[in-house]
């Protein structure tokens, strides 16, 4: 699958795209009341009625712009197939701050849990007290170990995502020189996979480019921007950073921006397009990827429906439908691990970033 409706806008991507920002403008999913699991973060409750789908979504952590995206994104689909959404999470992106929230959906007795890990292996434990509990558990966007989920909803191939930030550093800055990594926490699975195999990529096509350092901003605004400071000053021969994570490139612009470096030191990653405009446009980044995350939540959704009916378990060659995204893509196949793909990343330049609103 593609991510066509970016590559060729069509009247039904305008559609998707404006109600996503719509429902932005709404608040709609990111209402926070206290939480019953003792965290410090929040709980919004969906308002649909339940029948057999009521399916929590998990993010990393609550107020990140990619995940409210997705999320509300996912309310809208599952209030569509007559669920009921809830969003719970932490206020920063640990997996400790994750287990109390997945222990109380349990004791809840819902019937899925859509999470993006934190951890690979510190969600274990609770997750298969869930399924043990026969609660379906997804992951989408960030994977646990595969034995701990039922699926995992991935954006695209590791490889893909990779290759695509490293050729788009390689091509601003002459295919040579230093390159850092601004990622998100230290132990979040999709990044940890994706800068591993930027790494081997690296190597192998652009001799002269060297990843000299990898520094975690932790999806956290104020340390990825501290972070990026250090980084200009511990490696003054810096010529890109990559970031991984759309709360640490959005940092990072804002960063060089203001200082001696912008237009002189590369940035590149993983970013929203609403996050990152106003650097596009004032020539702070040349260029960056993602996927859409409102896709991202409602294939997710629509994963956890199938599980939830019975019509996949995860195997392998499973196929099941989603409605709702904007590449009008409906079919899909569990792969190998248990893994269901949404498409390619996409590249957003100056040419092309008026036309995206998420
Ligand atoms: C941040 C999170 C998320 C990642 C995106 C690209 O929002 O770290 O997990 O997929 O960036």
């Amino acid at each position: 699958m593609t991510f066509s409706p970016l590559t060729s806008p069509t009247s039904s991507r305008r559609r998707a795209l404006a109600s996503v920002a719509v429902l932005a403008a709404l608040g709609l999913g990111a209402s926070a009341c206290s939480s019953d699991s003792g965290d410090t973060g929040s709980t919004s409750e969906g308002s649909g009625s339940s029948g057999d789908y009521s399916i929590a979504f998990l993010p990393k952590n609550l107020g990140n712009p990619y995940f409210d995206t997705s999320d509300q994104a996912a309310k809208k689909a599952i209030e569509g197939f007559g669920g009921e959404f809830k969003e719970v999470g932490p206020s920063e992106a640990t997996a400790d701050g994750q287990v109390s929230y997945i222990n109380t959906l349990t004791q809840q007795g819902v019937n899925a849990i859509v999470l993006s890990a934190n951890d690979v292996n510190a969600l274990c434990d609770s997750l298969k007290e869930a399924m043990d509990a026969d609660i379906k558990v997804i992951t989408f966007d960030s994977d646990v170990d595969p034995s701990c989920r039922d699926a995992y909803v991935s954006a695209s191939s590791t490889d893909l995502i990779a290759q695509s930030q490293v050729d788009l550093v390689a091509e601003q800055i002459g295919q040579a020189g230093e390159v850092a990594i601004l990622s998100a926490s230290a132990n979040a699975t999709n990044q940890n996979a994706w800068i591993e195999a930027m790494k081997t990529y690296a190597a192998q096509k652009y001799p002269n480019l060297q990843i000299v350092d990898t520094v975690y901003g932790d999806d956290d605004d104020q340390t990825s921007f501290d972070k990026t400071e250090a980084l200009l000053s511990t490696h003054p021969n810096l010529k890109g950073i990559i970031s991984p994570t759309t709360v640490g490139i959005a940092a990072a612009a804002r960063y060089l921006s203001t200082s001696q470096y912008k237009g002189k030191v590369a940035l590149t990653g993983l970013g929203t397009p609403n996050d990152m405009r106003q650097y596009v446009e004032d020539g702070t980044v040349t260029s960056f990827a993602l996927w859409n995350p409102a896709d991202l939540g409602v294939l997710a959704s629509y994963t956890a429906k199938a599980m939830i009916d019975g019509d996949i378990t995860g195997e392998e060659g499973d196929t099941f439908t989603a409605e709702g995204l904007s590449s009008d893509e409906t079919d899909f196949t569990v792969e190998a691990d248990g893994i269901v793909t949404l498409g390619e990343p996409f590249v957003f330049t100056k040419e092309n970033i008026g036309q995206f609103d998420f």
